[in-house]
């Protein structure tokens, strides 16, 4: 029998409707759910009524879907607690996909191979909102996971999330799962945006595809909450940038209330005309209903796009951060993307002193400002000695997830910090960093929880030997680099990030009056060798030593030749880079000949 995954290669793949709806339709009493206490609970019911069960998987599979999803939508602990169940779930998993599977298998032939997908909804909790801790979470989809597979699905679907961060937990459960029992099944994972345009928490579409995206998962889509049309232009951003299939299941309409109860208006010919038009027009692949949805409109789903091909798309992939709640690309236009240093222990002394007064609010306004100054993007950094990073970490970047707007730099050099900031950030962040100061120790360390949450990298070119120096130094160390973090751990490389640092100008050392030079060059060979990759710089350290009104300077004309040599990224503090036009000529010139080590301004001086 052909895999899920190749048949999805070659056609449209239809999956079945609304559940709930067809379980209310059967008129189950108490009884059927196992008594009073468990009146309501449709996950217990492969348990109670297995048959009510068998006829939801029957309906459909007759009306010709080729994927059918357990009833386990709400199988995880976190959920089946509510009714005194939460010891029960991994059997309730297992016995959800026994019964599909078994359904499966009787409809299935060789022409129309019939699949189920284990239904993994998003529980009742926003991990983002603090009501979970994301590893809590990740072990309870864990268990959901383990039962699903070992009572036979054929793949996962994480589907109806909220909130980013929860289909994260998620993912990593699913793919620790993954791991352990060195196993692999398909995924989707599918998001819900309300009728307001965003998911619940106020994330855009563009920035759950960019947070999901890097995660190895075989489909994006999104599912509930509307009708198609609602959905159209959040399936257009879909299908126009994700190098993914697409899956869309809608409901029936959104939900009108009419004497209490639900009611959905779409008629199986309407929503199949909606989804026809996103499957020919727009490349969508795979396709279902969702709440409100029959076997009709299955039926007449099937009729309309079954055993259609996939439509060929043009995908404009832009490698982007994110935040909980937007997406960020890594190059902009103009350059650079700017990242807001100050929220950082070493680098502000109102960060360092609101710190030690664990005055959060304080730091969460110093994040905010960093976004109305211009920031694109936000360099957090909470090493401070005499205190707990972590702990102080956890603090900062649980309220950064939800008040601030910008995608987040994680500044440590800490594994255990690293990973505890990944487990609080919705969107997709960016460590910061790796290099090969003592070997590579610190890459097998923090490239695999790069992977593993889903985030890009910025390496500086450091090796055993120390901070390169000259610019060909830089380039050998990046090669080197680029060979464990795309070679060895299969990270992209757009989701690596080389910083070609630089020493002060501004110490007189005659050891570092080229180290600028060195620095620009070393941009422009990593930029020319290894043309997938992003450049970036933190500017300030370019004149440590020297007076403010000259480091604003001596930073906004080094910023300016670092964007000539390829920059595309620079940690600076926004509100104090000048464009070149607004600094004098004298001081611009003063600027240059120091960067280009031209030993005119001493004779000047003189
Ligand atoms: N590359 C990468 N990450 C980095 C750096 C880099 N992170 C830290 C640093 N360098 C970039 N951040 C800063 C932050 C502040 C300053 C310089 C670099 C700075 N601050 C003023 C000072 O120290 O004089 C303090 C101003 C204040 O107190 O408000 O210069 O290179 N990847």
């Amino acid at each position: 029998m052909k895999s899920f995954l190749s048949v999805q290669k070659e056609k449209i793949i239809v999956f079945d409707g609304a559940t709930g709806t067809h379980l209310q339709g059967q008129g189950l009493t108490a009884d059927d759910f196992g008594g009073e206490h468990l009146n309501g609970c449709n996950e217990y019911l492969v348990v109670s009524c297995p048959g009510a069960v068998e006829n939801v998987h029957r309906d459909y599979l007759q009306a010709g879907c080729d994927v059918i999803e357990t009833n386990s939508f709400g199988s995880t602990s976190i959920v089946l607690t509510e009714y005194g169940l939460e010891a029960r779930a991994y059997e309730l998993n297992l016995k959800a996909a026994q019964i599909a599977s078994r359904m499966a298998r009787e409809f299935s032939t060789p022409e129309h191979p019939r699949f189920v997908a284990g239904s993994m909804g998003p529980t009742t909790k926003l991990p983002s909102l603090g009501h979970i801790k994301f590893k809590l979470m990740a072990a309870a989809y864990k268990e959901q996971a383990r039962g699903l597979i070992e009572g036979g699905v054929d793949l996962l679907c994480v589907e109806t999330c909220q909130d980013v961060l929860q289909s994260k937990a998620a993912l990593c459960g699913i793919f620790e799962f993954f791991e352990e029992s060195r196993s692999r099944l398909p995924v989707i994972v599918s998001v819900t945006v309300e009728t307001m345009g965003t998911l619940l928490l106020g994330t855009e579409i563009s920035a759950a595809l960019v947070s999901l995206e890097p995660y190895d998962v075989d489909v994006i889509g999104i599912n509930c909450a509307t009708g198609p049309k609602e959905m159209s232009e959040h399936v257009r951003v879909l299908t126009a940038s994700s190098p993914k299939p697409i899956f869309v299941m809608p409901n029936a309409g959104i939900p009108e209330n009419i004497g209490g109860h639900a009611y959905y208006s779409l008629t199986p010919e309407e929503l199949t005309n909606y989804l026809s038009h996103f499957v020919h027009d727009l490349g969508v692949s795979v396709v279902g209903g969702c709440c409100g949805t029959t076997p009709q409109h299955i039926q007449k789903l099937v009729e309309a796009v079954g055993g259609l091909a996939p439509q060929k798309r043009d995908v404009d992939f832009v490698p982007s951060a994110s935040s909980l709640y937007q997406a960020i690309p890594l190059q902009v236009d103009p350059p650079p993307v700017l990242i807001g240093e100050r929220t950082n222990a070493n680098g502000s002394k109102q960060f360092r002193d609101l710190l030690a007064h664990e005055d959060w609010e304080g730091i969460v306004a110093m994040g905010r400002e960093a976004a109305r100054e211009g920031a694109h993007m936000v360099d957090v950094c909470a090493a401070y000695v005499g205190r707990d990073e972590a702990c102080d970490m956890r603090e900062i970047l649980y309220r950064f997830n939800t008040q601030v707007q910008l995608p987040i730099v994680i500044d440590s050099t800490e594994a255990p910090v690293i990973e505890e900031a990944l487990q609080l950030i919705g969107g997709k962040a960016i460590v910061n960093s790796i290099n090969l100061e003592d070997g590579e120790e610190r890459i097998n360390r923090v490239v695999p929880l790069c992977k593993k949450y889903g985030a890009a990298v910025i390496a500086l070119t450091i090796d055993e030997k120390g901070m390169a120096k000259r610019a060909e130094e830089k380039l050998a160390i990046a090669r080197r680099i680029y060979d464990l973090v795309v070679g060895k751990y299969k990270m992209r490389p757009h989701d690596l990030i080389f910083d070609t640092l630089t020493f002060t100008l501004g110490s007189g050392d005659e050891e570092f009056r080229r180290a600028g030079i060195e620095t620009l060059n070393g941009i422009r060979l990593i930029k020319k060798e290894l043309p997938e990759v992003k450049t970036l710089l933190g500017v300030s350290n370019i004149s440590f030593g020297l007076n403010p009104q000259a480091r604003h300077v001596l930073n906004s004309v080094f910023l300016h030749y670092a964007i000539e040599a390829g920059l595309d990224m620079a940690i600076v503090h926004a509100s104090k880079i000048m464009p070149l036009y607004k600094i004098d000529e004298k001081g611009r010139e003063l600027a240059r000949q120091l960067i280009f080590d031209e030993r005119k301004f001493e004779e000047a001086a003189a």
